[in-house]
């Protein structure tokens, strides 16, 4: 399943559908009769099935798990039938996008405490490169040339004033962006046909998304515009595609550049300060337009360097410095937190949250101590513990009704449970890893795998493993971590290092 959806293109846009629930082109038009309506494309597309691009067929079990799977993420009755409800659902025009829940509390808790963490979604994409090149394949006819030029100049510049990229147009050969205007099918997919004027207005594909990274395509049934307030404005919308082209996912921030839906024009239009962290995450900050040319690296999770302490006291090592974690988390607010026994840690790109480790029961309360895993379903929105043969949910901090719940065998006793980019969660045991989800009861065929099969340079029985905010994937054990680098499908060379210096901010010891 890994191996393959690193392939299936009609995947990657999926994971940003569901990991983000964003606005991604969708096959089910507002029109599309009901007769016609191909669930099990839909349920592929949108990750509930694995997608066999119309290669064999599901069996009606795990087409029923992944209805169900479906049901829960939509708050309907879980019937694992395609009831007309159900059917309804997938055929809204606004399915996939986000909830904007309480956007005004998060705006106020972001200008009160800046360790609130990002709303934009890294899923894991990234150029390992600095300096990217783009062609416009085609223009809309309803401009000037030289201005669609202009345009999208500008909007690349929106990015490249805040990190190290650079972006150079080219009229020949292949580029890494490739931009153009096209209308319904356009040779992508069925599910990324576009719907006519309105709805969907553009959409882009990640980086590493072999062979179509990084293409930008605007829906020429859209009336495009430079200025004023009818239509679309051409640069504001390539603004949003090209921050998915670089590797950014939907934000949840209402007025974000990344927010999923168009807020019209505004001729002062600025990346907000979401937008610019998200890019900052992913790339580093650079020199930008008034730095100069000095590129820097990407930022790792939390800063490698010793760092220089305030004042002449000696640098202390702190005193979770030796501390080994059972898992980690990036939770549904965002925040990082790290489990050992009965504590937890919040961790920051400083190191340890003020106020951290605490008693877990004040951050989850009923959680599990020493859990054997733990993950956030960033699809769900749900979190999960798992200890020996039991599991916890929790929604935000509250635990779910009914829980802990017995877990089948053949997920008993996980060490480290992962979200993959292809949105399954993973269970890490001994030498071996599975898929699961709450609706199995026995492990899919194919599973348990060798773990160092697929996670090539790992060793067999780690400890801890998460998705980090810069869309990277760690992995963990005894005092060490490794880098896990998604787009050659190994760990990154430099690995193992030390978990205290990167993740907790402690200093090296310093021989006396
Ligand atoms: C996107 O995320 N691409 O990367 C797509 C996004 C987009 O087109 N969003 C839609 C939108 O804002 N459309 C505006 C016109 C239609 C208004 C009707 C209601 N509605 C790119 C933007 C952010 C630049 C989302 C949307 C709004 C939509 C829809 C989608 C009705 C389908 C049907
Ligand atoms: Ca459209
Ligand atoms: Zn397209
Ligand atoms: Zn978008």
């Amino acid at each position: 399943m890994l191996d393959s959806c690193r392939r299936a293109m009609s995947l990657f846009t999926l994971v940003l559908c569901i990991v983000v629930a964003s606005a991604l082109p969708t096959d089910h038009s507002r029109d599309a009769a009901n007769r016609d309506f191909d669930s099990t494309t839909f349920m592929e597309k949108f990750g509930y099935l694995d997608n066999l691009a119309g290669r064999g067929q599901h069996d009606p079990q795990t087409t029923s798990m992944g209805i169900r799977e479906f049901q829960r993420f939509n708050g309907l009755q879980e019937t694992g039938r395609l009831d007309p409800a159900t059917v309804q659902k997938m055929q809204s025009p606004r399915c996939g996008l986000p909830d904007l829940v309480r956007p005004s509390e998060r705006a106020a808790q972001l200008r009160s405490d800046p360790e609130t963490p990002l709303a934009f979604y890294a899923p894991g994409y990234k150029w390992r490169k600095n300096n990217i090149d783009y062609k416009i394949v085609g223009y809309t006819r309803q401009l000037g040339g030289s201005d669609q030029r202009r345009a999208l100049r500008q909007a690349f510049s929106k990015w490249s004033g805040v990190t190290p990229l650079t972006f150079r147009e080219v009229t020949s050969g292949t580029a890494d962006i490739e931009i153009n205007f096209v209308r319904g099918q356009h040779g992508d997919g069925p599910g990324n046909t576009f719907d006519g004027r309105g709805g969907t207005l553009a959409h882009a594909f990640f980086p590493g998304t072999q062979p179509i990274s990084g293409d930008t395509h605007f829906d020429e049934d859209e009336q495009w515009t430079m200025r004023g307030e009818t239509g679309s404005n051409l640069e504001i919308v390539a603004a949003h595609e090209f921050g998915h082209a670089l590797g950014l996912g939907h934000s949840n921030v209402p007025t974000a550049l990344m927010a999923p839906y168009y807020q019209g024009y505004d001729p002062n239009y600025q990346l907000h300060v979401d937008d610019k962290r998200g890019i900052q995450t992913l790339y580093g900050s650079g020199g930008g337009r008034s730095g100069g040319r000095r590129t820097r690296p990407t930022r790792p999770p939390v800063t490698a360097r010793p760092r220089p302490r305030p004042r002449a006291t000696p640098a202390p090592r702190g005193r979770h410095c030796d501390v080994k974690f059972d898992d980690i988390i990036v939770a549904h607010d965002g925040k990082t937190y790290a489990f050992r026994g009965s504590k937890i840690y919040r961790l920051t790109n400083r190191g340890v949250s003020r106020g951290f480790p605490r008693p877990r029961n004040r951050v989850f309360r009923g959680a599990p101590s020493s859990p054997g895993a733990v993950v956030y379903d960033r699809r769900l929105r749900k979190t999960f513990f798992f200890k020996g043969g039991r599991y916890w949910r929790f929604t935000a901090y509250r635990k779910d009704q009914g829980f802990p719940k017995r877990l089948p065998s053949a997920f008993r006793n996980p060490k480290a449970a992962l979200q993959w980019r292809d949105g399954r969660i993973y269970l890490f045991k001994s030498s071996t890893y599975t898929a699961w989800t709450e609706t199995l009861t026995r492990a899919s065929s194919g599973y348990p795998r060798a773990t160092t099969q697929f996670w090539r340079g790992l060793r067999p029985d780690i400890e801890a493993a998460f998705q980090y905010t810069d869309g990277e994937t760690y992995f963990f054990k005894g005092n060490v971590y490794w880098k896990f680098d998604s787009y050659y499908g190994r760990v990154e060379a430099g690995y193992p290092k030390a978990t205290s210096q990167a993740w907790l901010g402690c200093t090296p010891r310093i021989p006396k």
